[in-house]
């Protein structure tokens, strides 16, 4: 059993990315974790985000997933401050390259500030929370339990769909 299930934190870069987040959250949500989510800006509110990713760990996060738009740095400069796993999630923007901006922004982190970068859009955004989970689970029991759980439901719906063809 997690001691604290408020140890996620779902970081994002404006409420504008909140359609697709919500699918993050719902599905953290869905493995009993309770994430802490804020809006945070790396361009716009460059000194909260340092100081959120300084205290994360003291403040009991144990992995932070990241998502933007457009020149997506949220998840770099989280990285900079912080020595948690961080996942990015980058977003596709209303104008402009269908978030392949902020996919090579995410990504291409230079050598010795790792992030892991998941697809973009919803695709990314559920996978971050599977991967936080699977972080989650390597010391969690209980949390495996689930997400094995998860893998095989996942399996089963496919084989179903495969025989009712
Ligand atoms: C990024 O710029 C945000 O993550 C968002 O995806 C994008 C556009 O932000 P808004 O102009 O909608 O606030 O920083």
């Amino acid at each position: 059993m997690l001691k604290n299930n408020k140890c996620v934190a779902v970081v994002m870069g404006s409420d504008s990315d909140m359609p697709v987040m919500k699918s993050c959250i719902d599905k953290l949500k869905d493995f009993g974790i309770e994430p802490v989510v804020r809006i945070i800006s790396a361009h716009r509110t460059p000194d909260i985000a340092a100081d959120f990713a300084e205290k994360a760990a003291s403040n009991g996060i144990k992995v932070i997933i990241a998502a933007a738009g457009m020149a997506a740095h949220l998840a770099g400069a989280l990285a900079a401050k912080s020595a948690l796993p961080i996942i990015g999630v980058p977003l596709a923007a209303a104008e402009g390259p269908a978030g392949l901006d902020a996919l090579l922004s995410t990504v291409q982190m230079p050598p010795g500030v790792p992030v892991a970068s998941m697809a973009i859009g919803k695709a990314g955004a559920v996978n971050a929370a599977i991967f936080a989970v699977q972080i989650l689970a390597i010391e969690d029991d209980n949390m495996n339990a689930k997400l094995m759980d998860f893998r095989k439901s996942q399996s089963r719906k496919v084989i179903e769909k495969d025989s009712s063809l």
